[in-house]
């Protein structure tokens, strides 16, 4: 028996190369960062004016930064520019949602997205020039040579699709679009929808695009926390 421990002929390195910044570079590209990403509002209402599809693979490649369970990459984007399937996943979007708003919302669940002002009508998934639909991989799954399949488990799958997403976003607004995390409930509709293999999952909907003209917010989502609330420097006592 060998040690558990030891190295696997698969672990090989390489060298990090990672770029050293000075110390005022770092403080002023991080606030400059904040600056950018403080300005990032959930968008509802879309210009139909076109966005350039690099932009989408930009971001894209972004989010396929991201750390990962295993470094198994877990997604995939489905970006959806097509004016027909667009209007097909609104309608069935605006199916599921009037379900949801007459008959399985909560009381409560009502009352937290009340000073939000959402209903089932989703124009976003029509007027947004790109409708981004992310996948997560729940497992993986391999096509083999032989025409078979190979399935195997995925670790931190939510939270690795969550970090992806986070990119996404980031990436988006730092190159001036604007976006919308919607999740339609529920939205099985959209793997069948999209064609998607048996190992994907839904994960959100982001209609990306620039915002219409008259697009207004609602004062509600400017109310984030406060750093004192959110950051807590522990000591040991
Ligand atoms: N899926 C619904 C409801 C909804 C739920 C949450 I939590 C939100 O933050 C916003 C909406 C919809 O898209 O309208």
């Amino acid at each position: 028996m060998g040690d558990p421990f030891a190295n696997d002929a698969s672990y090989v390195t390489v060298p990090l190369g990672h770029q050293r910044l000075a110390p005022e570079e770092s403080l002023a590209r991080s606030r400059a960062f904040l600056d950018t990403m403080r300005r990032r509002r959930s968008v509802r209402a879309f210009s139909t004016e076109p966005v350039p599809f690099a932009l989408i693979e930009a971001a894209v490649a972004a989010a396929g930064t991201a750390p990962s369970g295993a470094n198994q990459q877990p997604w995939t984007f489905v970006a959806v520019g097509d004016p027909d399937l667009k209007a097909r996943m609104r309608a069935a979007a605006e199916g599921e949602e009037r379900d949801f708003y007459t008959d399985h919302i909560t009381p409560e669940w009502r009352a937290a997205l009340a000073p939000l002002g959402t209903d089932p009508v989703k124009t976003h998934l029509t007027d947004a020039p790109w409708v981004v639909v992310v996948f997560a991989h729940a497992f993986g799954l391999e096509r083999l040579p032989d025409g078979g399949e190979r399935q195997f488990k995925h670790y931190y799958v939510a939270e690795s699709v969550g970090i992806a997403v986070g990119l996404f976003l980031a990436s988006l607004t730092h190159a001036g679009l604007v976006a919308l995390t919607h999740t339609p409930s529920p939205m099985a509709f959209l793997g069948a929808l999209l064609d998607r293999p048996r190992n994907e999952r839904a994960y959100v909907v982001i209609p990306v695009g620039y915002p219409a003209p008259d697009a207004t917010v609602p004062a509600h989502a400017l109310e984030k926390k406060s750093l004192e609330q959110i950051l807590i420097q522990a000591t040991s006592r």
